[in-house]
Parts: structure tokens; sequence; C-alpha cells
């Protein structure tokens, strides 16, 4: 009787569990247990899994934090009524440095139940203070040949004498370096430490080592290149920018069973020497010879009497922060699609996708063999191998065999962008299974699919993808490939909420943000490239109307797509600087001054004999940007609480507004620019009276239809046309851009075999001549801005604003132009939310998700409710759906819960 009673309570406690909500991935600083930040207040986040039950949130939360060495409690919040469970900020006992910590939280339900505990998450704390540093800078203690600069190797040799239970290693450099421990590479990070503003910041890492070291004799060493400390930068041929020598610092820290703690650091103890990396840049590339492997050089057995000692630097250690984003890391992997001889002769191997990253090439051959690989995007012409776009980018590795069996290379402290490598000095026929392309990018998680009906726009997404992943390293470059590779701001400003959809970008951006900051000038204007090395306070490199915007716009989009408010906080002064600069430069607030780069790569024409180049008066687009930002400082105002902030910049932007009115718009609602760009840049950021609007987006319209359904526009109105188009009822003109295949559009480079985003829209031209080769690139994210349209609008995922970061989502997709299917998934800070649309014969067919804890309003494309299903059952009864007060024309718009939902209504 007992047992039985047993075994029915045991099975209703499952039931119960089963209907629980669970908790799940969770993230302290937007990270899975992150080994080492500095954040002192850290914050916390989860999920919350409710498999497909209908519209559950979160009530309540428990949080609790413990030192994970001896397990003594950090902070317990006791149970919080809220539903918030994004950022919760840590307010526990002072964390320490070096310290790890476990978590654990649980929710309550709107059904009021409680989850279990989540599993334990953990975090690691850095070195919180510079005194915490007992590492040295260390740099050679040889002579450098100061021509080739070869990759010094430094190394030291240390007993452990008990066991150990834990061991963590932290590093940087000055110049790029990779660290080895008992002849095993520690981690799997690529050109760390990463770019910032080195003098201002600079960021370590930290590795956790325990799994390397071994009782009794041990080793450790470094190698360093020259990457962007010192090696050529920019395209004035500059080097030594941040400095002229490399230095390492590194602190094993090593903890044994007994609790008993061991500190290894650089010092004047460690020895130094020059191996294998004769050279490395990160735009020539690297020269590697096998010949001068030192074989087992980071192991303990090795002798080092031969090898010179080091110079300890009193460089500073104030400038050290733990590292916020995502490391540069190996992904996909490409064998070559061909291999063949070019007319002129050329051994060349076609990877069938441009890249960026490296080849690794299997060998065998004699001593002193020296085999070349160059680095290409495109064949030209007539199919030739073509670097004439890399400018003076060598984009070339160069592999010295040491002869006596087979060899692997692989470069080391550099990276290039291209499709096709071209093969020198190779004295057998080339094998496919010999060479291996391979993608590096930072490691950021993808977020985001968009899929269709249709294959063009299906290449179009992948291509916007691989432009984000060659682009995303380290920092958001314009592109990979030629003597360039900067943070360009206006490029980034531009893609950043389409990078939002498609991978992880929040800690990506917000450790660029900080440089962004740090860089920006004391006039508060904004350098064009971050981290800047093409000027500075007194020779300012900046101030580019839709560039230095950058500093307003990324933290606005970044608080709308993760709903960090953290990022506006962090950045609010930097913002106000640069509307600042702008009130400053303009007379009765009107800012015509300063020097522009405009509507860049805007449709022109050659001998314009009829005026067809879209040119767009860079003050008009200068006052348009000047009212967005200010738009953004007034909205983050309103975010952060600042009514005085509020206040004075709402009436600064209706000034603003005035001024543009008066001086670049007639009575009639002409445009004094009338191009594409100048109506784009007006409705998109409400620049014209309301009475002005339709008649400004018809002229739009009719400009589209005049030029044969082509767009005109560069860098600063591509990004927001198909929105304004969409917002302004012509939303067939928008898909008509969209599907259009001849240049100037999206899929014209489509159609021309590209794989990723060109820098201009006629890159290659449709005789097969090439662009100029001053400019030209095939691998440039900013035109792919378009993706933000195809996620937000034709998929129709969005957040509210009020709701950000998907707390309140909006789903309105917009069926049109030859699409009968589109399939949108997106993983937000919440969960993930699908949004995916079929036409099926007279109907309609919607299937949404909408995550646990985040409300949603749907808009169903129909002209009024009846006849709209969901899972069969009509609207009004469907479990979950209420009617929404929002409405839209064309729509009818309910709220739902989380869930999985599935509506059908009559084809529009
Ligand atoms: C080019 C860059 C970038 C652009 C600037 C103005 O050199 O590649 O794309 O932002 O110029």
């Amino acid at each position: 009787m007992r047992k039985l009673l047993l075994l029915f309570v045991a099975f209703h406690v499952s039931a119960i569990c089963l209907a629980q909500v669970k908790v799940q991935y969770l993230q302290t600083e937007n990270a899975v247990n992150p080994i080492c930040i500095d954040a002192l207040n850290p914050r916390f986040s989860w999920q919350l899994d409710a498999g497909d039950k209908r519209g559950v949130m979160q009530t309540a939360y428990e949080l609790k934090v413990s030192s994970a060495k001896g397990k003594h409690e950090a902070w317990k919040t006791g149970k919080v009524s809220s539903d918030q469970s994004m950022y919760i900020i840590y307010k526990g006992e002072p964390l320490a440095s070096g310290q790890k910590y476990i978590w654990q939280v649980r929710v309550w339900d709107n059904a009021g139940k409680a989850s279990a505990w989540s599993e334990p998450a953990s975090f690691g704390m850095g070195m919180l203070n510079a005194a915490d540093w007992k590492a040295k800078w260390i740099t050679p203690g040889f002579v450098e040949d100061s021509v080739n600069r070869p990759s010094p190797l430094f190394r030291k040799g240390f007993s452990l004498n008990k066991k150990v239970a834990s061991a963590m290693v932290y590093i940087t450099s000055h110049g790029l370096y990779e660290a080895q421990i008992n002849g095993k590479r520690v981690g799997d990070a690529f050109l760390t430490p990463g770019w910032t503003t080195y003098n201002k910041r600079l960021q370590y890492q930290a590795y956790d080592v325990t799994g390397l070291l071994q009782p009794g004799a041990n080793a450790v060493g470094a190698t360093l290149g020259s990457g962007w400390y010192r090696g050529h930068i920019g395209f004035s041929n500059q080097k030594n920018y941040y400095g002229k020598d490399i230095a390492l610092l590194l602190q094993l820290e090593v903890t044994y069973t007994d609790g008993s703690t061991e500190t290894i650091v650089s010092d004047e103890s460690w020895k130094s020497s020059t191996g294998p990396v004769r050279f490395a840049e990160i735009y020539a590339g690297a020269t590697i010879d096998n010949r001068m492997q030192v074989k087992n050089w980071s192991t303990a057995a090795f002798d080092d009497k031969s090898w010179s000692g080091v110079m300890v630097k009193d460089y500073t250690k104030n400038t050290l922060v733990a590292t916020v984003n995502e490391p540069v890391r190996k992904h996909e992997t490409f064998k070559p699609v061909k291999i063949f001889k070019t007319p002129k002769g050329e051994e060349v191997i076609d990877f069938g996708q441009n890249l960026v990253g490296w080849v690794q090439m299997k060998v065998s051959g004699n001593a002193g063999d020296t085999i070349r690989l160059s680095h290409a995007e495109i064949l030209d012409k007539p199919g030739n191998f073509y670097t004439d776009n890399l400018r003076a980018a060598r984009a070339q590795d160069i592999y010295v065999l040491k002869g006596g069996g087979e060899e692997t290379f692989e470069p080391q402290f550099t990276w290039q962008g291209f499709r096709y490598i071209k093969v020198e000095g190779y004295k057998k026929d080339l094998n496919a299974a010999d060479f291996t392309a391979i993608a590096l990018y930072s490691d950021m998680k993808p977020t985001g699919t968009f899929t269709s009906s249709n294959d063009m726009i299906n290449k179009l997404q992948h291509n916007i993808q691989w432009g984000q992943k060659g682009n995303f390293l380290d920092v958001p470059t314009d592109c990979p490939q030629r003597d360039e590779r900067l943070g360009w701001t206006g490029d980034a400003q531009v893609f950043s909420r389409t990078a939002t959809y498609n991978m992880n970008v929040h800690n990506f951006f917000a450790k660029w943000l900080k440089d962004v900051a740090a860089d920006q000038y004391k006039s508060g204007s904004v350098p064009h490239v971050i981290p800047d090395v093409l000027g500075n306070d007194k020779n300012e490199s900046g101030g580019s109307t839709g560039w230095a915007d950058v500093s307003v716009i990324v933290p606005w989009n970044m608080y709308v797509a993760y709903g960090d408010k953290q990022i506006l906080e962090n950045q609010y002064s930097s913002m106000k600087a640069w509307v600042k600069y702008m009130e400053n430069h303009s007379k009765n607030d009107l800012w015509n001054t300063g020097g522009h780069f405009g509507d860049w790569l805007f449709y022109s024409v050659n001998d314009d004999t009829d005026g067809s180049s879209a040119i767009t008066s860079k003050y008009l687009i200068a006052q348009c940007f000047f009212a967005h930002s200010t738009q953004l400082v007034i909205n983050t105002a309103k975010v952060l609480g600042n009514k005085q902030d509020e206040d004075y910049y709402t009436a600064l932007l209706a000034r603003i507004k005035k001024a543009f009115v008066n001086e670049y718009v007639t009575p009639n609602g002409l445009i004094s620019s009338d191009t594409q760009t100048a109506y784009v840049l007006a409705l998109e950021f409400d620049m014209l009276p309301e009475n002005l609007r339709q008649q400004a987006s018809d002229r739009l319209a009719n400009n589209i239809r005049r030029y044969g359904n082509h767009l005109t526009t560069g860098f600063l109105g591509t990004p927001y046309l198909c929105h304004v188009l969409s917002r302004f009822n012509h939303v067939d003109v928008a898909y008509r851009l969209l599907l259009q295949d001849t240049y100037p559009s999206w899929l014209y480079p489509v159609k021309m075999g590209a794989t990723t985003i060109w820098e201009r829209w006629d890159g290659i031209r449709p005789d097969g001549s090439l662009e100029t080769p001053t400019m030209n690139s095939y691998n440039h994210y900013a035109y792919g801005a378009i993706g933000d349209w195809m996620y937000r609008v034709v998929a129709g995922i969005d957040t509210k604003e009020e709701g950000p970061g998907y707390k309140q989502i909006i789903i309105k997709p917009t069926p049109g132009g030859n699409m009968t299917n589109i399939e949108a998934d997106y993983n937000t800070t919440y969960g993930k939310v699908s949004s995916h649309w079929k036409i099926d014969g007279g109907n309609l067919l919607m299937h949404v998700e909408i995550p646990a804890n985040t409300t949603a309003t749907v808009y169903i494309p129909a002209a009024n409710a009846t006849g709209i299903t969901e899972k069969g059952v009509a609207l009004s009864s469907a479990p979950g759906v209420t009617m929404a007060n929002e409405s839209a024309t064309g729509y009818v718009a309910v709220n739902v819960g989380s869930g999985v939902y599935d509506f059908s209504t009559a084809k529009p």
C-alpha cells in the first residue's frame, strides 16, 4: 500500500515537473560561462523554455551567486516579483580578482508555478587592478632584423611540485600573440589580443590551461607578430602606428589541490629567439621557413642555453581590460572546386567562395623549395588571376620546405580575403586533397536564417552572411583584402542592424563602441575609422555625415536589438558629443560645412550628358543625419530618464527640421536634390511636414520607375530605400527593386556569380570588364544592409521600441513580388522567433513562433478577421489570441504570448 502511494506521489510530482517551465541558456555579460570578465557588477540573463505552451510569462525570479572556492554565498536576491529575465545587475558583495563564481536561478510563471533551480552557470573574474599583474612586459633580448622583423619566440621552464587543481593563464601583447604550454597550443583563438584603441584600451585574454600542465617539469612559450600594432596599416604605407616594439605580458596562475597557489609570469628570467615565421604582416602575408622550426621549443625538455635573454619594459598596465567580445576562431573549411591553368599559364585553385582566412597546404619536397600562395577574389575578363584591386597588399604567403617528408603549412599573424589562390613553385601536380581554405572570423553565434522561394534572393542572403563573416574580424571592417581592412564607421553603421539578425553581435559591437568613444576627438568629431589610424586631435580625420553618426546609430541599434540599456548609458556622452559637434558647426541650425563622403558610390555615369548621375547634395544629407542623430539622442534621453536633455534635443530637432525645409524643400515638396537618396533620407528621418510626405514618396517611386525600376542610391540611401517604399504604400516598387537583376541592383552581382556583397554595384560590368582597381572590393558588406528589410519587412520580424530586445515582438509579414514562401527564424535574446509565410493555393499560411516571457503583436494580411483561422479554429476562439488595439492598413492585428501559431487567411 505504501509503495503504491509513493508511486502515485512520484507520478504526480513528475507530471508537475513536466508542466513546469524550465530555465535555460544562462548568460553572464551576454556570454555562456565566461571565464574572464572585469565588470564589477556583471549582468545575468536567462531564457525560459515552456515548450509550445501559450502565453507563458515569468512573474518572479530568485537568483543566487556563490564563490566556487569555499561555496560561500556572494549574493542572494530572494524572490523578486518581476518579468525581467535579461541583464539582472549583480548587487552582492564585491567580486574578487581571479575568482570563479557559480550562479543559479529559478523562476515563477504566470500560472504561479515555480521552476526547478537551473543548472549552475559560472563566471570568472579577471584582473580587476593593475597591481594584480605580477607579470612584466618583455621584448626580445637580441637585436631584431629590422627589415623582416621575424616573429620572436619566448620561453620559460618551470616546475610544479604538487597536484594541480586548476590553472589559468592571462595573456596580452603589443602586436599579436600565440602561446603554447608543453608543446600544445593554448586555446583556439587567433589574431589575439584583437584590435582596440591600443594606447587607451588593450584587451587581455584568459585561458583555462589545467589540462596542459603536468606534474614536475613544464614549459610555457609564446610567439608574437607585428599585427595592427606595428605592421603596415592604412593606405599611406604607415608602420609602427602604436609603437615599434612588440612585447608580451603573460601570467600563469596555478592552484594546487591543497589550495595553495603558484604564479609564473613573464619577466627577466625568460629566454628569446626566433623561429620559422620569418616575416608576417596583415596585408602582405607570412613567410614561413620550416628549416628554422625549433623542435619542442615550448617543452620542458628543450635546452634554451643558446637563446638570448629578454628585456623588461615598463609599458603601462593601466590600459588593460578583459576581453568583451568573442575571439576570432576558425570556422568553415573549403576544398578546391576547381584546379586549372589560366590563359597566362598561372596555376590557380578556386575554392568556390570568397572568404576570409587562409589556406592550409600539405606538401613534400626538398629542403629550400619555396612555394608562394597568392590570393585573389576574382579572375579578370580573360580569366587570369587578378590582384590589381588589392592595391599595396601583397596578399601572399611564402613557404620554405625543410624536406624529408610531408609538411603542413598555415600562415600566422595574417589573413587574406580570397576565393582563388595562385600556386607558384609547387613541383608536382596540384592535388585538391592538399589544399584547404579555412574561414576565420569573430566567433559570434549565428542567430538568423532567411530563406525564400526565390533562389536568387537566397543567394543574396548567402552573400550578405558571407560579407558579415568576412568583415567581422574583431572589428567591423570595410573590406578584408586590400591595404585597408579598417573599421570604417559609415559601413559599420549602415550594416549594423542587418548584422544583428544574422549573428549575435551584441558583445562584438559593445567592445567596438568603447573604441568609438575612446577615439572620438576632443571636438566631438568621430574618426572615419575605428580604431583610428588616420588622424588625431590636432589633425582630425573624421566628422563625415553618415560616418560619424555611427557613434549614435550603432548604440541605438544595439539597444533596440538586444534591449541592453547599459550600452546607451556607456555611450551617452559620446553620442551627445557628436550631436554637439554638429550643433557647434551649424549656423541658424543648418549644418552645411565640413568635408563629407556623401552618398558614397551612388549611381553615376561618365560623360553624363542627360544628367542621370544621382548626385545628392552632401549638405542636404548632413542636415538629415543631424536630425536623425538628434532624434536618437532624444530617444536615448527618454530611456535613461533624462528629461532635461530630452527637452533640449526635442527643441533642437524641431529647429533642424525647419531649417531643412527652408533650405532644401519647395512649397510643393520638391527636394532640391531630386534623387532617390534625398527623398529616402527626408522620409526615413521624418524631415518633411506630414502633408508633404506621401507626395514625396510618390516622387521617389516615380524616380525609380524613370530609371527602369533601378535604384541609384549609394551607401547612405540604400539601407533605408525599401523601408521608405514599404512604409509609404509602395511595396510593389520595393519588391521590383529587390528582384531587379540588371545593374544597378542587389541581384546583379548575384547574377554575375558573386558569393559576397560587392563594394560597387558594378564591380564587374555587364561586359565582363572591371571597375577601377583603386577601389573595387568584392567583399564589402554595406549594400548588404537590404538584409534588414528582408528580415524586418518581408518576413516581418521586428521588436517594439518600447519593448526592445524582442521583449515585445512585432510579426508583420509583407507578401509581394513573386514570393510564394518565406521562412525567417531568429534567435533573439529571449529565444526563437519564427515568421514563415506561404502562398498555398488561394490561402496565405503564416507560421509564427514566439518565445516564453515575451508578447507579440501579429499582423495578418487580411481585410478583416472573418475568414482567418488559427490551427483550423476561427480567430475569435483561438486560445491565447486576442484582438490588438494596433492597426495597419491591409492587416488584422492580434496579440499573442509565447507559443506556436498557424494562421490561415485568404491570399491577399
Ligand atoms: C573606402 C572604404 C569604405 C568607405 C570609405 C569612404 O576606402 O572602403 O567603404 O567607407 O572609403
